[in-house]
């Protein structure tokens, strides 16, 4: 009998590319979809598997939507992806971001306890969670957490939640300590899609200037379609465990802002950049850097596409984006 995922998160850029990888492996794939007055399946069209998908109906926040979703389907993995993801927001919206990200695991956990323990679990962590803490510039498993921001304040508790139900429960739970990826179909508030949605719109002539915050941060950026593969991989694993993921490479966000406009074919991007700083965070994360080797290790996975592929992929679809609206 087919294998079987309920993916949370569906919606959003990683559950798109996470629910390929099962389709291609033979899984059926339920989605947690939440009710919405105009839903938009743009990303799972864009990888072309809108129908493949057999929707359910729940909100991280509503327990009772989660104690039944599990009782009814009883999957083998549950990949919780679904989030307040957007650490900008998490200062206006603390509580929520706690909701949805701390106490929607804790529900999950509890619906998996009660009615399918057999249930693997996957957690979608960040490293977020480290904010300013690292041994000389980089951070693996073994990293204290200094979160800086409501959003990385919640994932931690999601985190030692998820932990704890492993080592109260037996359930088997793993954190994917993630760290920033990217894809043409990551959300447009993200710095990476803000940057080459708008060097496209530059290109295409639709506008003039970009406005940024802090372009002296420092991310290790990878592609998404890389990392579902680590998320699929530590639930096959013989044993449950916490792994971080990135490419061991970091760069800053003027890095990417210079690459992207280089890709489109515009050399004075100083010209068409203005630091605004609206887009400043109360408490900024400056610099992380992934040490993977656990992941290589264990796994046997390691990130295939290099920063500029990244950067080159990201400006390509947004330049085919607005090419072919303006036809
Ligand atoms: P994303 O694009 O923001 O997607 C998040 C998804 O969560 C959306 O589909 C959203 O649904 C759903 N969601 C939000 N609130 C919900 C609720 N109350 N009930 C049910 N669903 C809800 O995020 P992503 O980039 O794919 O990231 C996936 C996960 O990995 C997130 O948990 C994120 O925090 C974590 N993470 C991401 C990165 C990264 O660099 N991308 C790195 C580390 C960890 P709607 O479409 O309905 O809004
Ligand atoms: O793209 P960002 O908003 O991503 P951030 O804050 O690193 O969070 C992402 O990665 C986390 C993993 O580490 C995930 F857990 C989280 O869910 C999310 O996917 O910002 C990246 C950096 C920051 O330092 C920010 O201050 O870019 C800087 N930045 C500079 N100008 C900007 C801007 N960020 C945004 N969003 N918009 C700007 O105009």
């Amino acid at each position: 009998m087919a294998k079987t995922a309920l993916v949370t998160g569906i919606l959003g850029q990683d559950g798109p590319y996470l629910a390929k990888l099962l389709l291609e492996k033979g899984y059926k794939v339920y989605g947690l979809i939440r009710r919405y007055s105009n839903i938009s399946f743009d990303n799972l069209d864009y990888l072309g598997i809108t129908k493949k998908i057999n929707f359910v109906e729940g909100d991280m926040t509503d327990e009772s939507s989660l104690l039944h979703l599990v009782k009814r389907t009883m999957p083998d993995e549950i990949y919780n992806l679904a989030a307040q993801s957007f650490v900008g927001a998490s200062w206006a919206q603390a509580k929520l971001t706690t909701e949805i990200n701390a106490l929607g695991v804790l529900y999950m956990l509890n619906a998996i306890k009660l009615f399918s323990p057999t249930t693997k679990f996957y957690q979608a962590s960040t490293s977020e969670m480290f904010g300013t803490s690292h041994e000389n510039g980089s951070q693996d498993e073994n990293t204290i957490f200094h979160p800086r921001s409501p959003y990385g304040i919640s994932k931690v508790y999601a985190y030692w939640m998820t932990v704890n139900f492993r080592e109260s429960y037996d359930i088997f739970t793993c954190n994917g300590i993630l760290f920033n990826h990217e894809s043409p179909i990551r959300g447009m508030q993200f710095v990476t899609r803000k940057i080459t949605d708008g060097v496209a719109k530059i290109k295409m002539g639709l506008m003039d200037k970009l406005s940024l915050g802090n372009l002296d941060a420092k991310r290790d950026w990878g592609f998404a379609g890389d990392y579902v593969e680590a998320m699929y991989l530590m639930l096959q694993n013989e044993k449950p465990d916490d792994y971080v993921i990135g490419t061991g490479e970091n760069h800053s966000v003027r890095e990417f802002v210079k690459l992207a406009f280089k890709h489109a074919g515009i050399n004075d991007w100083e010209k068409h950049v203005v630091v605004d700083v609206r887009f400043n965070r109360p408490a900024e994360v400056p610099n992380l850097k992934a040490r993977p080797n656990k992941a290589q290790k264990q796994l046997g996975w390691k990130a295939k596409t290099s920063f500029d592929d990244l950067v080159k992929m990201m400006v390509e679809a947004d330049l085919k984006r607005y090419s072919v609206k303006s036809v």
